[in-house]
């Protein structure tokens, strides 16, 4: 497998890249999740080159709506850079996506380095501050299709974020209403809860993943805590908005 993790990583890379779809890797070979994890890193790895800042981790599959959605069943973690962020009420253009989906998430800010695992109690004080968050989805496979490996090793979907204003750490985030908004008319609606019983908890576990996987977790990084409601299909001259009972809302417009 050693050899093919550069090969499949340039395959995905490739599809990101140019915005068109490919088989699903498992199809063709079998990968285990340390195989799918180890293709996600090289094909991010190609974007550092090309001179992409690593600005956060995004988890996947924290909430059963998801989990129900795509038919898998376990938390997966991917990485954002700089180059995937779209400014709040700013201008997603669809030419640069394959079929992008949206989905309502809760950003966290990182308030310094974690070096060790951090309790539940206790990851508050590693927030600098909370804000409301739409993460773009865009499967590099087709039909938007894939086994728990195949949707690891394309990073977890990720494509763009656009984070709203921050608050200030201490707000409560728990049992929060939200809805999922296309041209003021929602669409889906949740509950903060509904990721695993407190986003806060998807914090603890990005903290365990990223130890596990050794990747540093910085001062000033993003965490998505993955979204409470299944994702929605995006299409041209949509205004989307994710907002938050407390929270706040997040807004980006498709061209
Ligand atoms: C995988 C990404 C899942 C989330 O918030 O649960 C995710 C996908 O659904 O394509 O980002
Ligand atoms: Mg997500």
């Amino acid at each position: 497998m050693k050899h093919k993790i550069k090969e499949l990583a340039e395959v995905l890379d490739n599809a990101a890249r140019h915005a068109h779809t490919i088989e699903q890797l498992s199809n063709k070979q079998t990968i285990t999740i340390a195989d799918a994890y180890s293709i996600q890193n090289e094909s991010i790895t190609k974007r550092y080159t090309r001179g992409e800042k690593l600005v956060g981790l995004k988890m996947g599959f924290t909430s059963k709506a998801k989990m129900q959605q795509m038919g898998v069943n376990d938390l997966i973690w991917g990485r954002l850079t700089n180059a995937m962020e779209i400014k709040n009420y700013g201008t997603l253009d669809l030419n640069n996506f394959i079929h992008p989906r949206a989905e309502p998430e809760i950003a966290f800010l990182l308030k310094k380095d974690i070096k060790s695992l951090i309790p539940l109690e206790k990851v508050l004080d590693y927030v600098e501050g909370v804000a409301p968050a739409i993460e773009i989805i865009d499967s590099r496979y087709k039909n938007f299709k894939f086994s728990l490996e195949d949707v690891i090793a394309d990073n977890c979907s990720s494509s763009a974020y656009c984070i709203g204003e921050w608050n200030q750490p201490n707000i409560n985030i728990i049992n929060l209403k939200l809805d999922l908004k296309v041209n003021n008319k929602i669409v889906e609606s949740g509950n903060s809860s509904a990721i695993l019983g407190n986003p806060l908890q998807s914090l603890v576990e990005a903290i365990r993943l990223a130890m596990q996987y050794g990747e540093k977790l910085k001062q000033g990084m993003i965490i998505l805590a993955g979204a409470a409601t299944p994702a929605i299909y995006i299409n041209s001259k949509d205004k989307i908005e994710a907002s938050f009972e407390k929270i706040g809302k997040v807004n980006l417009n498709v061209k």
